[in-house]
């Protein structure tokens, strides 16, 4: 039955911007709400890393500790490229991208934190274009992280070009049986056509026959507006569980002006629908999406002159979240 944005869990008490794996236990997905291992609705609230191949200093302890205990976040997104340059399945060094995501990982889990491994294609457009190696990339994590409550798996960051959803559902069936023969209950992330926009498409035909399945919509509110948040609600009201797994304020490009107007516009929806997100980017990278300035050399214990309007915007969004 299909439920009304009205009648979504509410959130309150239950749900908190600082869920933490210890308390909330392994997550499920009920009907369109991530929750705890009782039912109670949580919500995961955190940063991206940009690629890993190109800013690994930011793994690291401290850096994941400051935004845990300083800006009130509980989810680090691990973004492996993998097939932009330093790519895992081109020409970067896949080993040292998995150390990236062991080392990742068990930073989260000593900071009772909530992490994503992100396949994060990109130009290679299609998910089935690696599909052997993401097979064997998944193979690996799952048994290496069956054990852990905190670790969500997402399968393919932004399907795009020509890619559709009967491309990613085809991808999915053969990754998620990968996944789940190690690790039964880990919440999955799955993305959609269009750079992960066209969650109507999933809502309209969804993978079935497993639990715990979550399906992404990326937005940058400085190019997507009103028709995305409402290609959102609809899919919500059909009864689909969905992920905001990478935003920006800035434009698609990931880079030009913030658009704070449309950003609380955004943000409004999301907290109203309990719906879980990270944003886009961890880096010292020249452009809007990142949160620290350029000038910054630090790889932990930023200060407010070591941000970007964009990590000054997140940082005392989760200050205000937290006193509501
Ligand atoms: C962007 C980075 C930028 C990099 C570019 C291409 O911000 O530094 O040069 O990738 O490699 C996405 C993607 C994400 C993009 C981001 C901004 O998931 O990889 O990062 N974006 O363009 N989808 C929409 C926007």
């Amino acid at each position: 039955m299909a439920q009304t944005i009205s009648s979504l869990p509410a959130g309150g008490e239950s749900s908190s911007a600082t869920a933490a794996p210890s308390i909330c236990g392994a997550l499920q997905v009920i009907g369109t709400q991530l929750s705890d291992k009782n039912g109670n609705a949580v919500l995961l609230n955190g940063i991206s890393t940009l690629g890993l191949c190109w800013y690994p200093e930011y793994i690291n302890k401290d850096c994941f500790s400051q935004f845990k205990k300083e800006w009130n976040l509980n989810l680090i997104r691990l973004a492996m490229y993998t097939a932009e340059p330093g790519g895992y399945c081109t020409d970067g060094d896949p080993e040292a991208l998995k150390t990236l995501i062991k080392n990742g990982v068990s930073y989260a889990t000593d900071l009772d934190m909530y992490v994503i491994i992100d396949w994060h294609i990109l130009s290679d457009g299609n998910p089935n274009t690696y599909i052997e190696e993401a097979k064997a990339f998944f193979e690996e994590m799952s048994s290496e992280f069956a054990g852990n409550n905190n670790v969500l798996y997402e399968i393919c960051n932004e399907p795009n070009g020509n890619t559709t959803w009967a491309d990613i559902k085809s991808y999915a069936a053969e990754i998620l049986p990968v996944i789940r023969r190690n690790d039964p209950d880990a919440v999955i992330l799955v993305g959609t056509p269009n750079w992960s926009q066209y969650v109507d498409q999933a809502a309209a035909d969804p993978i079935t026959g497993y639990d715990n399945l979550m399906y992404t919509l990326h937005f940058y509110a400085a190019t997507h507006k009103e028709p995305l948040r409402e290609t959102l609600v609809s899919a919500v009201e059909a009864g689909l569980p969905v992920f905001v797994s990478e935003y920006g304020i800035c434009d698609a490009s990931g880079n030009g002006m913030l658009d704070y107007d449309q950003a609380n516009q955004w943000m409004e929806l999301l907290d109203r629908c309990q719906i879980s997100r990270a944003m886009w980017n961890l880096s010292n990278r020249d452009e809007s999406s990142a949160i620290l300035k350029s000038s910054c050399t630090k790889i932990s214990d930023f200060t407010e002159e070591d941000l970007n309007d964009s990590g000054k915007w997140l940082y005392e969004r989760n200050d205000r979240f937290l006193a509501q």
